[in-house]
């Protein structure tokens, strides 16, 4: 196959799992620990949101003491080598953290929002947020104690949709890293792309999805992302 020239990746939890993250359906993962009905919809926060302003705050606390690992480096790398090359790389990414960040992906986008901004329900405001929310935190913009995480959560609806689809219905290759493939719709990337891109899955092992894609490459996203990266970008 000629060398890609528009290329989406969609990343996941395993991406970030060998930084230090927990990921949140393997074993130890969050959700082993906390109930999705609990943490993770707006129904839970109504309910009680001294809880999830707790389970966000100690995710949000792990940031500053974690940091990129290889794989989020490589997908720096192939950004910076299609810069100015008439390439296209943009990374979608269901993770909340802030490691494609600080590893220096600029062409990216959070569909499940970021643990490192909030959102004033009163004004709509949303401010960075480094520190702890609660429930008597004043919004910046307008004081109101209003505040909530700015994630998405199950029933909520993902960002950056239009963007995506454009960019998956455009793409000559997509790639999926470090996802269980169980959420939706990001799960669905792969049928948008598969057809008119090449699909290929990097993940510790098969996903829900693997038969979707053309290629499933195992490992852990530190080995196999940097080493796919090098071979795209040939010699
Ligand atoms: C929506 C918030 C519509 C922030 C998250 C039935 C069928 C289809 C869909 C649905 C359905 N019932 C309900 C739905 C919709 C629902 C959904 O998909 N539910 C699932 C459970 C069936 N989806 C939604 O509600 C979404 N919204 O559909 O809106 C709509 C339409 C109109 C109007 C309004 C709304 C919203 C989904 C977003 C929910 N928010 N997170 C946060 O707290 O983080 S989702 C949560 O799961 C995480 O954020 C994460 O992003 C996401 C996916 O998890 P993964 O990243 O895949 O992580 P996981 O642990 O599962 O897997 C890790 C993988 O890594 C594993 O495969 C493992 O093998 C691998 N791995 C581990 N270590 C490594 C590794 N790989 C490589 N190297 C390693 N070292």
């Amino acid at each position: 196959m000629s060398s890609p020239r528009r290329v989406v990746v969609l990343t996941g939890a395993g991406i970030s799992r060998e930084s230090g993250l927990h990921t949140f359906r393997d074993a130890d993962g969050i959700w082993s620990k906390v109930r999705i009905e609990d943490v993770c919809t707006p129904e839970a926060f109504a309910a009680d949101q001294a809880y999830v302003h707790a389970f966000y705050n100690a995710r949000r606390a792990q940031l500053p003491e974690v940091a990129p690992n290889a794989a989020h480096a490589a997908l720096a790398r192939l950004e910076a080598a299609f810069e100015g090359s008439g390439r296209e790389l943009l990374v979608v990414t269901q993770n909340i953290d802030d490691l494609h960040e600080r590893a220096g992906s600029a062409h990216l986008l959070h569909m499940h929002g970021e643990l490192l901004r909030a959102r004033c329900t009163r004004c709509g405001a949303t401010p960075d947020w480094n520190g702890p929310m609660s429930v008597d935190t004043p919004c910046p913009a307008c004081a109101a104690t209003a505040l909530r995480p700015d994630v998405v959560w199950f029933g909520e609806m993902p960002l950056h949709m239009d963007a995506i689809q454009g960019a998956l219905e455009r793409c000559d290759l997509f790639v999926s890293i470090g996802t269980s493939g169980t959420v939706y719709p990001a799960a669905g990337f792969v049928q948008i792309a598969s057809g008119h891109a090449r699909t290929v899955e990097l993940n510790l092992e098969p996903s829900e999805g693997s038969s979707l894609f053309d290629h499933s490459i195992l490992g852990p996203a530190t080995d196999r992302v940097p080493a796919f990266v090098s071979a795209l970008l040939g010699p």
